[in-house]
């Protein structure tokens, strides 16, 4: 399971194709924002040595943020921020023989200082996409544009739906 656009910037992996029904969130924000991106599926522990040549060779095939979903023993974010310069973004994913999540998150989360992880909440991977967006967006003022009126957008709505209970 691999999707790719013509040379993507953002690269979002999955331990598992069982992650994807959580992963595809991030995917679809790529997707709203005009953002080339591949996804694909990369396991820390079932292969090991792809995960190092992917995150050893993200920067130079143009990749310039990589987000990283797994489950359970969520060793994937970590190990690919430990070979890459790159941002990496953690989505911790509630997998179906979770300790309710936790263990996902803590995996994840708990980085050593010197090699960070932004992690988000877990199944978050909306967030993470948005987050790559505003990454980015630092270099793209289209993006950044976008984002501006993704913004105005959300709040508008919320406005409208407050609107509604008040009256
Ligand atoms: C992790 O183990 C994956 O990221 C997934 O969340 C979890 C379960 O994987 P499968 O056994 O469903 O392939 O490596």
């Amino acid at each position: 399971m691999t999707v790719s656009s013509n040379t993507p910037l953002v690269g979002i992996i999955m331990g598992s194709d069982s992650d994807l029904n959580i992963m595809q969130d991030a995917a679809a924000v790529m997707q709203e924002f005009g953002i080339p991106f591949e996804l694909t599926v990369v396991s820390a522990h079932r292969t090991p040595l792809r995960m190092i040549n992917y995150a050893q060779k993200a920067a130079e095939r143009g990749i310039k943020v990589i987000i990283a979903g797994a489950g359970g023993a969520a060793h994937l974010p970590g190990m690919v921020a430990s070979v890459t310069s790159l941002p990496v973004i953690g989505v911790p994913v509630k997998s179906s023989n979770s300790i309710d999540g936790w263990d996902s998150v803590l995996s994840i989360l708990q980085m050593p200082n010197g090699v960070p992880v932004a992690t988000v909440a877990l199944n978050a991977a909306k967030n993470a996409g948005l987050l790559a967006a505003q990454i980015i967006g630092t270099a793209n003022s289209d993006i950044t544009k976008k984002m501006d009126e993704y913004k105005v957008k959300m709040n508008q709505a919320v406005l409208d739906k407050a609107g509604k209970l008040s009256s």
